[in-house]
Parts: structure tokens; C-alpha cells; sequence
């Protein structure tokens, strides 16, 4: 690092002083935090956007957001080249940059690290960073706290986007590293190509007879909700009436967190949307549940985030059966794709053997998206979501392109039959998920689009299984890090004991299956458990918790 740029990096960084006494961890989505104490640190992940940059040759992504969490909080997180998250390698470089207390340690452990990691700050390196942020009042300052952190790297270069939704940043960055325009509207002009040519090949007959096409969508007062007022304009036959699309307080009774959680209806929702398909997105619109809303009530049906993986299974598996018919089978022209899906413990025990019942491989991973879609990765078709709604698809590139060259073998010998149009509703699904990250807005479009293929209305689909009652409670406790668990966070290694007692505890209840494990996101431990009646989660969870409090609370110590 030479003379000038170590100076540049001492001036701006003694203008983001840290918080004094609070400590950042790069947790399961970034760094989360009351807003006030985030300036540094945003300025700081700026500084680490840009020298990932300049390592990978490629553009990075960096979004401000607290996605569900109240608007108080806020948050940064980093995109990688592809539009997934930040490698996991660089999370410990992250949190040390976040916790340096001064310029000059700062400065040390940059030095260091450019040099264990051999990026070359001389000669003019380039570097892009694509700048997003969500609805959240702090977010413009802190959005200028980044920019500047981007710009004490010399040749670094920041890139507005403005106000998006966290999946459209995420896909601008993986569409500008493929080299493909990135704007806001082309990542309409994907969404919407895609979903016509799904709706386009609909086998005849199933057409819209079982479906009412209304869907009204709760926005969590957030970016989805404006967003999708200015898709919808361009969607034709679906009718969407978009409520809570930011004229009250974000995430405040309202959003797809609420609902799952909750399981009542949103604000603004009441007795006359009865039986209606229903939709809800997260604060910055990476989450998608469905509900409806059962008459003289306020409670819900809900339609998470594993009935949606269910629905998008049972539709791939389905097309790919139809596509490998067994006169290709015979002629040695199907592939034999592997189809995976990826859950987490959260995952309802009923959809999990729901899609073991469909033949399928079903894997289950720590919590965070991260770990979700890494394994996910791993298939051809890798199916991911978490129960909350927060998930997606991914095709491998050699999946994708033998689909595309099928598509054209079958185009000339056999248009318009079946198999050629499973090959093709295939690649509109590839065009319309957003591959790089979970996406309420392209994930709601194929929903839609598989219910009008299925010609299902929301009932219908949501009596694939019935979700076996659950509650999840949160705990404070001392610290919530003396926590350490394992098997995909389904057994507590430490502390010594707790587990046992979680499992004599469990044992008591028919279909008992119960968990604790410390937030990434919040400084609480999470309690999750599930049996045969409500009374009966609701009490397992309740005990453990006790539980919980006996071993690591503050009446404990
Ligand atoms: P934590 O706070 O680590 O449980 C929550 C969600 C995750 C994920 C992240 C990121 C649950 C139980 N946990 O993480 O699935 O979505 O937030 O937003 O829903
Ligand atoms: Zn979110």
C-alpha cells in the first residue's frame, strides 16, 4: 500500500469513528444494529466491497437493509460476484474491520490482509461497487457512509442503484458479471418475458377454471410493495391489489415475518378479503408467504415458505418426468438431472416428508441462506427455502445448457408437443427465478404462474399436506455465543446437559420434535417445537424455553 492511499484511508476513516463498546459480527445476513451505531461499520464493508472487487475482477454488490426487523434497525450486507452472499472466507476479515477501534489498527489489518490475500492496490486497479438500499429513513446517510468507504480505495468506483429490492441487487451484480445489461427495467423485462411464455404454454383446459386470478399482496410498508405497484402495470391478466406499499411503518404489523410468525392477518387486511389468495413480502422483499384469511376471524391459513418449495418441486419433477419421456429414455436422449432440496430444521416435519413421499432428496442445512444455497449448488435443480419464504431455485450451467440444446433438437422434430413444451416452461423457470438470491417478486410471479398451470386455487395447493402445529419463541439470554450445536443446529453440544433435557422434555409429546439455537440476526436464542396439537408446541416450547433460561438466563447466573 503506498504513501498516498494509507493516508487517504487514515483521513476517512478518523470520520467514521466505531460506536465505543459495541461489538459487530457479520452474522446469518450481514451486519444488523440499531441504525445510529452503523455509520462505521457501512463505511467500513465499503472499504471491503471494493478490495473484493479488485481480488475478483468482478463487481460487488453492497445493500443497506434490515430486511423484517423493526425500521429503527438497519443493516449492510455484501454480494459476491455471482449475486450470492459474501464468500464465507472474508466473514472473520469482516468482523475484525468492523471492531478495529481506531484508523491506524484499521489500516494495520487492511495491510495484512491485502497481503495474505494478494490483492495488488498499485497500478490503477479498477473496481465496481453497486450500491442499493432499502425504504429505511437512515438508509441515505449510511448509503453515503458506504460511498465513502468505496472511494478510500483509489480506482474504486460506487454505482447508485437507489432504492431496490435486496434480489434486485443481487441480480443487477450477477447480470452485469455475465456481461448482461443490469437496469431495473431489464430485470423486469426478464420477469415478465418468462412469466408470459410459462402462462403461454398452459396445457388447455387448466386455464384459470379453478383459480380466482384476484391476489392481493401485502408490501410490509416496505420496497416490494412499490416495486411491484410499478410491475404490475405491465402484467396483464393478473390483477393485483398491492396494500401496506409504504404509507405506514414498515414492518410494523404488517410483512411476511408477521404473518408466518404470527399466523394473523396483516394490517390493512380484514373480514372482506375472506378465502382470497393472499401474499405477503419481507421488508426489503426477499421473502414470500401466501395466506388466506378464514371468515369472522383474524387468523390465517398460511402458505409458507415449504409449501411454496413443495409446489415449485412438484411442478419441476413433474416437467422433467414429461421432458425425459420413456422414448428418449429408450433413445439415450434424457439426462438424467439431479433434483435436490434443501431445508432447514425450521422446515414443518410434514413437508419434509411430503417431498421424501415425491422421491425426492431432501437435505437439511444450518439456517442462513447461505448454507441453503451453497448446498443447493451442488444439483442440477436445487430447490431451497426456508419456512419463512425466503428461497429459490438453481440450474447448473450444464443442466442448462443441455435443456437448451434439447429445446432446439425438439423445436425442429417435435414442436409444440408436450416435451417440447417442458423444455420450454423449463427455461422460462430458469429465466424467471432469480437465481442469485431468494426473490419475493420473481417467486410470487412463479407461483402465480404454476397455480394457473395446475389450474389450483390457493385451498387446493394448500392442502398438499397439513402442517403439523409449530411455535417458536425467542429467549434473551446472558450469551447467547456459549451456545454451540450441531447436526445441521438440530442437537446443542454445549452447554453440557441441555440437550438431554430437551430430549426427555420432547419425548413427553406424540410428533414431539423441538430445537434451540442463538440468532445470527438478533441476541436472543431461538426456541422451535412442533407436536401434534397446538396446546401441545405451544407447551413443548414453553418448557424448553424454561429450559433455556435454567442454563444460560440471567436468573441462572
Ligand atoms: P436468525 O436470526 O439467525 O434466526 C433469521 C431467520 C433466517 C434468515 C435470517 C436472515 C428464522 C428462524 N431465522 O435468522 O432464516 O432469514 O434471519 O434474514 O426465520
Ligand atoms: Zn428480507
Amino acid at each position: 500500500m503506498n504513501e498516498q492511499q494509507r493516508s487517504i484511508l487514515l483521513q476517512s476513516a478518523s470520520r467514521f469513528p466505531p460506536p465505543p463498546g459495541v461489538k459487530f459480527s457479520y452474522g446469518t445476513a450481514g451486519f444488523r444494529a440499531d441504525a445510529s451505531l452503523l455509520e462505521s461499520t457501512v463505511f467500513r464493508v465499503g472499504i471491503l466491497a471494493a478490495l473484493r472487487s479488485i481480488q475478483t475482477g468482478s463487481v460487488i454488490g453492497l445493500m443497506i437493509t434490515a430486511s423484517h426487523n423493526k425500521v429503527s434497525d438497519n443493516g449492510v450486507k455484501v454480494a459476491d460476484p455471482s449475486g450470492g452472499m459474501l464468500t464465507q472466507s472474508w466473514e472473520p476479515f469482516a468482523d475484525a474491520l468492523a471492531n478495529a477501534p481506531d484508523p491506524h489498527s484499521l489500516l494495520q489489518l487492511l495491510d495484512d490482509f491485502v497481503k495474505k490475500e494478494n490483492i495488488t492496490l498499485e497500478g490503477a486497479p479498477v473496481a465496481e461497487v453497486l450500491l442499493g438500499r432499502d425504504t429505511r429513513p437512515s438508509g441515505m446517510s449510511l448509503l453515503e457512509a458506504a460511498k465513502q468507504g468505496i472511494s478510500a480505495i483509489m480506482g474504486a468506483s460506487a454505482r447508485v442503484m437507489g432504492v431496490v429490492t435486496t434480489p434486485q441487487l443481487h441480480w443487477m451484480v450477477r447480470a452485469k458479471n455475465k456481461g448482461v445489461e443490469a437496469s431495473e427495467n431489464n430485470y423486469y423485462d426478464q420477469l415478465l418475458t418468462s412469466f408470459r411464455s410459462l402462462l403461454d404454454y398452459i396445457p388447455q383446459g387448466n386455464n384459470r377454471n379453478n383459480v380466482t386470478d384476484k391476489l392481493i399482496v401485502d408490501g410490509a410498508d416496505g420496497v416490494g410493495g412499490e416495486k411491484l405497484e410499478q410491475l404490475k402495470t405491465r402484467l396483464g391478466y393478473l390483477t393485483i391489489d398491492v396494500r401496506n406499499y409504504g404509507d405506514g411503518v414498515l414492518n410494523e404489523g404488517v410483512g411476511a415475518d408477521y404473518v408466518q410468525k404470527e399466523k394473523v392477518v396483516p394490517r390493512s387486511f380484514g373480514p372482506a378479503d375472506a378465502g382470497v389468495r393472499c401474499a405477503s413480502l419481507d421488508g426489503d422483499a426477499d421473502r414470500l408467504v401466501y395466506f388466506s384469511i378464514l371468515s369472522n376471524s383474524n387468523k390465517i391459513d398460511l402458505v409458507d415458505g415449504d409449501k411454496i418449495l413443495s409446489l415449485f418441486a412438484l411442478f419441476l419433477k413433474e416437467q422433467l418426468g414429461i421432458l425425459n419421456g420413456p422414448e428418449d429414455a429408450k433413445a439415450n436422449k434424457s439426462y438424467h438431472a439431479s433434483l435436490g432440496v434443501v431445508q432447514t430444521a425450521y422446515a414443518n416435519g410434514a413437508s419434509t416428508d411430503y417431498l421424501k413421499q415425491l422421491g425426492l432428496e431432501v437435505v437439511l442445512t444450518p439456517t442462513g441462506v447461505k448454507y441453503l444455497h451453497e448446498k443447493a449448488a451442488e444439483y442440477d435443480i436445487g430447490i431451497y427455502f426456508e419456512a419463512n419464504g425466503h428461497g429459490t431455485i438453481l440450474f447448473s450451467d450444464t443442466f442448462l445448457s443441455w435443456l437448451d440444446t434439447r429445446n432446439n433438437e425438439l423445436a425442429s422434430t417435435s414442436k409444440g408437443t408436450d416435451q417440447h413444451k417442458a423444455a420450454l416452461r423449463l427455461l422460462a423457470v430458469s429465466k424467471l427465478i432469480n437465481q442469485a438470491v431468494g426473490d419475493a417478486l420473481s417467486g410470487l410471479l412463479l407461483v402465480e404462474a404454476i397455480l394457473q398451470h395446475m389450474g389450483w386455487s390457493i385451498h387446493k395447493w394448500n392442502e398438499l399436506y397439513q402442517d403439523l402445529p409449530s411455535r417458536q419463541l425467542k429467549v434473551k439470554v446472558v450469551d447467547r455465543t456459549a451456545i454451540i450445536t450441531a447436526n445441521a443446529e438440530t442437537t446443542v453440544v454445549r452447554p453440557v446437559g441441555i440437550q438431554e433435557a430437551i430430549n426427555t422434555e420432547t419425548a413427553k409429546y406424540p410428533q414431539g420434535r423441538c430445537f434451540i439455537r442463538p440468532s445470527g440476526t438478533e441476541d436472543v436464542v431461538r426456541v422451535y417445537a412442533e407436536a401434534s396439537t397446538q396446546e401441545a408446541a405451544d407447551n413443548l416450547a414453553h418448557s424448553v424455553m424454561r429450559l433455556v433460561d435454567q442454563y444460560l438466563g440471567y436468573s441462572s447466573s
